[in-house]
């Protein structure tokens, strides 16, 4: 056979494997084979040096073409490989968006949260601050700056966690008063302050107590604060929290760093005032205590009683809470039972 013919039988031979070659890497050593250093037309072509001289143009011109003829069907071919690789991972990976999407659970703020964020945003619309203390407290603005020296009696009235002598786990949110009063500047105004956040006691827990619970405390110094605007403001936050269904009384209480003082009971939400198990039988649940800021506190925050005077109240959340939903048991609130805590969604 001579060499036209060869390279006639190769082209169609390659032709034939490159259309048959069904992925790249088949592909590729199809190429390799034909057009590489050790393959048939590189053989083909080392035979040029037997044909007679006047014939080697018109044969090389020929190589030449079945050469290219083979690069191109090679180069086509690739291309509809990748083609069809392109096409097929864009199959597998469509996404049916007329398909029902799986719903994803959305978080809310605690029952509690929610209740200490409405407080909030009743005083903050009244114009007060929200100011934070810290939890690990000194027995210094825990105790001594609110009236309570060290051996005070009514230090039992708050059994409270020591870590040292000097350092507590802050039993109520008071604390953050004699902070802030301290730093405040009167001259550049009144201070309206409130302070939500977490205290501990050493209370054993039962239906209205827990050992770890929540307070937010209140307090407004200015030049002729009175009662009433303590009563008034009381008023105001039990109307917002509660609506009219329940009763609010006050009745006369002791607190040693406000006098007078008084604590604010509402209507048992269970019994509603005839007495059960929720209130010990009173008919009455307390939420909170308040009264005139103690003459003493003032002084010791380097305030003069004789110019300012003022109203403070600390009440608990965790029980509001309890009378708004009619829930029977504080410790529910601290169980993380989401089966619980979903029935409080915002939404709802
Ligand atoms: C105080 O802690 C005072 N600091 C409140 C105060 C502030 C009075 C400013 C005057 C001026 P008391 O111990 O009564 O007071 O607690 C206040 C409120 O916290 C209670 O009315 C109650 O709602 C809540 N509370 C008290 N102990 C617990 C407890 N163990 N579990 C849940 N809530 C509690």
């Amino acid at each position: 056979m001579g060499l036209h013919e060869q390279l006639e039988e190769l082209k169609e031979k390659s032709l034939h494997e490159i259309s048959h070659a069904d992925h790249l890497k088949k592909l590729d050593a199809v190429r390799v084979n034909i057009l590489g250093k050790k393959g048939p037309l590189t053989e083909i072509l080392r035979g040029m040096k037997d044909i007679p001289k006047a014939d080697r143009p018109k044969v090389g011109e020929l190589s030449n073409r079945v050469r290219d003829n083979i690069t191109e069907a090679i180069e086509k071919r690739r291309s509809e490989l990748e083609k069809a690789i392109t096409e097929k991972k864009l199959a597998d990976e469509e996404i049916d968006v007329t398909l029902p999407g799986k719903p994803v659970s959305q978080g809310q703020p605690h029952v509690i949260q929610q209740i200490i964020d409405n407080i909030e945003d009743l005083f903050l619309g009244m114009g007060y601050q929200v100011i934070q203390g810290p939890e690990v407290e000194t027995d210094k603005y825990n105790f001594e700056m609110l009236n309570l020296p060290k051996d005070h009696p009514a230090r039992d009235m708050q059994d409270t966690f020591y870590i040292t002598d000097e350092i507590l786990m802050r039993s109520q949110t008071s604390p953050v008063q004699a902070r802030t009063m301290e730093k405040h500047d009167f001259s550049k105004g009144p201070l309206k302050m409130i302070s939500p956040g977490v205290v501990y006691r050493r209370d054993t827990d039962d239906a209205t107590h827990s050992h770890q619970f929540h307070q937010v405390e209140g307090l407004v110094i200015d030049k002729h604060i009175t009662m009433g605007d303590l009563k008034g403001t009381l008023e105001t936050l039990a109307k917002e929290l509660f609506g009219d269904r329940f009763e609010v009384r006050l009745r006369p209480s002791y607190f040693p760093f406000t006098e007078p003082s008084v604590e604010a009971d509402v209507t048992c939400f269970n019994c509603m005032g005839k007495g059960c198990s929720v209130c010990k039988h009173t008919g009455w649940i307390e939420v909170l205590g308040a009264g005139m800021v103690h003459p003493n506190v003032l002084k010791m925050a380097g305030v003069d009683p004789e110019v300012y005077g003022g109203f403070a109240f600390g009440l608990g959340p965790d029980r509001f809470a309890m009378l708004r939903y009619g829930v029977d048991d504080i410790r529910n609130f601290y169980l993380n039972d989401v089966r619980f805590l979903t029935q409080f969604s915002k939404k709802g």
